[in-house]
């Protein structure tokens, strides 16, 4: 690719931003979008894939949110602090320089040095710079593909066959998470015999083999969350045969010290993680399958956690998740009863405690759910793979947090595992499941508004269990990894790029 984009990543105590007037800098950054809770690699992908009207970006690491700049303007001033990363987008020339009112002028040694300045204010650094922009009109050929890739229309996108890597015997789940702080996402694997393990990401394509912690047998689900508020996200991972959660706190480096026991309810065979009694601590909730039952362990301060509550729900829930399904600013729980054909939702009442579990039928054996706007009305619906009945279900949110009937869709046998996630950015989400019958995975690329999919399979290993998405070449095209529990083994399907 070849995008100009120059990076200005700064790091220390706080993160505040203002983006608004400064004292006598009338013009002010025409901030078109504001995107809340995305990733700094998902934040680069939509300004790259912004059809070129995004010049700029300044991304948030502790709050996730993105910032993203028009083009139309020349100059920009901002008012930033540290902890975020900003950067440009063919531009040939950039200048910054701060505003004269900063009390105290010093070199930033990281990148650009004779640009930036910062001031020290009680130990927050605050940025006033003035941007001046100039986009690059020259070398026709370096007018990229990838930024004028039109987000109006569908646009289709394909994978590269699976790359594995054999991590055991069996495998149960996996997720995709930088855990050793460079930047490039790392595959974290929960597998048999009683490991937890991560293939680090090198950066060239290679994962190398590293074990992070023995837990019990059976150790089936896991969440890859800071719970310790220290910025390195820990491992959660769920025992169903002893009825613990077990947690593993990242140290340093994707070194992993723990696993520190909660107890749950009975068979706990998933989990989520997000902060339900809003104290801005991640808060932990399993699905108990043979308690038919959930659990809501409260984090009372760096990743210690309350003893459990329990709340009932259908029989043999086999997935869950957190998510704010009324809009109402609170964490609802949304759970997978494999054994009732249907998915509940537990509504947040506001006092750390959920009210009753509201059901809809949806199809077989349904073993995971996920949730996403996927019809685009800014309201969550709700994605369940249905494990005997080898569909997907789509609840389509009413506004209210109530959901229509399921519409279904075929996807390959045994669906087992279901995420959602805009795969080919053009700001619809997407649906990946892997079918764990068929051994392979279906992506199915959302066409208009979440009522017509175009499905494409990819051949993974032997009896799929859990998908997740990452990026893990750093392309701006989000890949997809799969763990494969009758291989022992990891696929990697990358995105092509268009
Ligand atoms: C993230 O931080 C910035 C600067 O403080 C703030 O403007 C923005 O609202 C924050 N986002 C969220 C989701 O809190
Ligand atoms: C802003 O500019 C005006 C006139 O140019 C000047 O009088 C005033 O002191 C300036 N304000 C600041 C805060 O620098
Ligand atoms: C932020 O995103 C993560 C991962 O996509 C999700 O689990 C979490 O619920 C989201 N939080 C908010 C506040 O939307
Ligand atoms: C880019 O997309 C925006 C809306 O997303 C549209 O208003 C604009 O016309 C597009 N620009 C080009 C050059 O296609
Ligand atoms: C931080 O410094 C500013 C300017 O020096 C001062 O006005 C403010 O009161 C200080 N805030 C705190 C919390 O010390
Ligand atoms: C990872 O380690 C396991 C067990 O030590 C070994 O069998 C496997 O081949 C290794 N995989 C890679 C990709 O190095
Ligand atoms: C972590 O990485 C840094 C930089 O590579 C290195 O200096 C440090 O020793 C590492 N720490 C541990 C505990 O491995
Ligand atoms: C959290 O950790 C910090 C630093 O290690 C410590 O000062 C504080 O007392 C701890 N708080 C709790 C609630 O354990
Ligand atoms: C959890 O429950 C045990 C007894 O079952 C009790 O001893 C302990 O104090 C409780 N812990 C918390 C944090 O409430
Ligand atoms: C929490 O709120 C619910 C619904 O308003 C109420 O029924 C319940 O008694 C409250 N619980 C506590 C502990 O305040
Ligand atoms: C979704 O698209 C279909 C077909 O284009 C249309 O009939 C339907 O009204 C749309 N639904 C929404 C919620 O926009
Ligand atoms: C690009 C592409 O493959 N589009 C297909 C999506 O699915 C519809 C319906 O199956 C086909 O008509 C398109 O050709």
């Amino acid at each position: 690719m070849d995008w100009t984009i120059i990076f200005l990543s700064l790091f220390a105590v706080a993160n505040s931003i203002s983006i608004g007037r400064i004292d006598n800098c009338s013009q002010i950054a025409d901030m078109s979008v504001l995107v809340f809770n995305i990733t700094q690699n998902e934040c680069m992908c939509r300004m790259v894939h912004s059809n070129g009207s995004k010049f700029a970006l300044n991304y948030f690491s502790r709050n996730r949110t993105c910032q993203l700049f028009e083009s139309s303007v020349t100059w920009i001033t901002l008012q930033f602090d540290v902890n975020s990363i900003f950067a440009f987008l063919n531009q040939s020339a950039i200048s910054i320089r701060i505003n004269q009112r900063s009390i105290r002028h010093k070199k930033n040694d990281i990148m650009d040095e004779q640009h930036l300045f910062y001031t020290e204010l009680n130990h927050t650094l605050l940025f006033y710079l003035i941007v001046t922009t100039t986009t690059m009109t020259t070398s026709p050929s370096s007018a990229s593909s990838s930024t004028t890739t039109a987000t109006a229309g569908f646009v289709y996108s394909t994978f590269r066959n699976q790359v594995t890597y054999k991590v055991s015997d069996t495998l149960y789940a996996v997720a995709g998470t930088d855990v050793t702080g460079d930047n490039k996402s790392d595959i974290i694997a929960v597998y048999d015999p009683n490991k937890v393990g991560i293939l680090v990401n090198r950066g060239d394509g290679i994962f190398l083999n590293q074990t992070v912690c023995s837990v019990a047998n059976n150790s089936m689900a896991l969440a890859v969350f800071d719970v310790d508020d220290d910025n390195r996200p820990d491992i959660i991972v769920t025992n169903h045969v002893i009825d613990k959660v077990n947690i593993m706190f990242n140290s340093e480096n994707g070194t992993f010290r723990g696993p520190v026991l909660y107890s749950v309810g009975r068979s706990p065979r998933a989990l989520s993680v997000a902060d339900v009694n809003d104290d801005k601590k991640p808060d932990i909730v399993t699905a108990n399958y043979y308690g038919n039952s959930i659990s809501v362990l409260i984090n009372i301060g760096n990743g210690t956690f309350s003893n459990h509550t329990i709340y009932q729900v259908g029989y043999n829930p086999y997935s869950v998740v957190i998510f704010d399904m009324n809009n109402d600013n609170r964490f609802d729980i949304v759970v997978a009863n494999s054994g009732s054909s249907t998915v509940g939702i537990l509504f947040n009442n506001g006092n750390s405690t959920f009210g009753v579990h509201n059901s809809y039928p949806v199809g077989g054996f349904p073993y995971s759910v996920a949730v996403g706007d996927v019809d685009n009305d800014n309201r969550p619906d709700i994605v369940v793979a249905n494990y005997i009945s080898n569909t997907l279900s789509v609840l389509l949110n009413k506004g209210d947090g109530s959901f229509m009937s399921q519409i279904t869709y075929s996807v390959g046998t045994g669906p087992y595992s279901v995420v959602v996630f805009d795969m080919n950015n053009d700001n619809r989400l997407d649906i990946i499941v892997a079918n764990s019958g068929a051994d392979n995975v279906s992506i199915l690329l959302n066409r208009n508004n979440g009522t017509a999919f175009n499905q494409t399979t990819y051949p993974v290993g032997n009896d799929p269990r859990s998908v997740a998405v990452a990026y893990i070449d750093n392309d701006c095209h989000p890949d997809v990894i799969i763990a494969n529990y009758g291989s022992g083994s990891v696929s990697i399907l990358l995105q092509n790029e268009n």
